[in-house]
């Protein structure tokens, strides 16, 4: 069984709504169990800044599915949601789900890499991380505790709740 930590973002058509349904779609699969859910926090577009400001929140599982099987899942659920993959870098989008954490594992695959690229830099990651995971050691050894401090939080504010 692995612990597995879930980002979630959206920017467009009810994203709160978005983010609850996402939630929503994961508890239904029999194979995860959904353990923690952080608040959901407003922030500021990272990217192209013509765009409305994004809900995020991060979410932790227990599951058995394998790395690239969750990603197909996940996938999917973006697509169900009625997201369009778009060119543009970064753009707005109905729903984005990212693998953040698998357990201690460390994946460098083409479609697959964990940690998530991104995720040491993004406050939208970062604090909602820490709000349920405070303990958290990355597989580097870095503890979240400490990448916390080192990212300035960027207007990012709580907005509401996943329930
Ligand atoms: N996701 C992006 C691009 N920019 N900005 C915020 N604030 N939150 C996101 O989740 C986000 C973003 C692409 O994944
Ligand atoms: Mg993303
Ligand atoms: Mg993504």
């Amino acid at each position: 069984m692995n612990r597995v930590y879930l980002g979630l973002g959206s920017n467009l058509e009810h994203p709160d709504q978005q983010l609850r349904w996402a939630v929503q779609q994961l508890a239904m699969v029999a194979e995860i169990t959904i353990v923690s859910l952080s608040s959901i926090y407003q922030s500021r577009p990272m990217g192209p800044q013509d765009q409305p400001d994004y809900l995020n929140a991060v979410i932790g599982l227990d599951t058995d599915i394998a790395p690239l099987a969750l990603l197909d899942l996940t996938q999917k659920i973006e697509l169900d949601a009625g997201r369009v993959r778009k060119d543009e870098r970064w753009g707005a989008r109905v729903l984005d789900i990212d693998i953040l954490l698998f357990g201690q594992q460390t994946i460098t695959l083409p479609r697959l890499g964990i940690p998530h690229y991104g995720m040491k830099e993004r406050e939208f990651v970062l604090y909602p991380l820490a709000e349920i995971a405070k303990d958290l050691i990355l597989p580097d050894g870095q503890s979240l505790a400490e990448l916390v401090t080192s990212v300035a939080p960027n207007g990012i504010k709580i907005q509401g709740n996943l329930r």
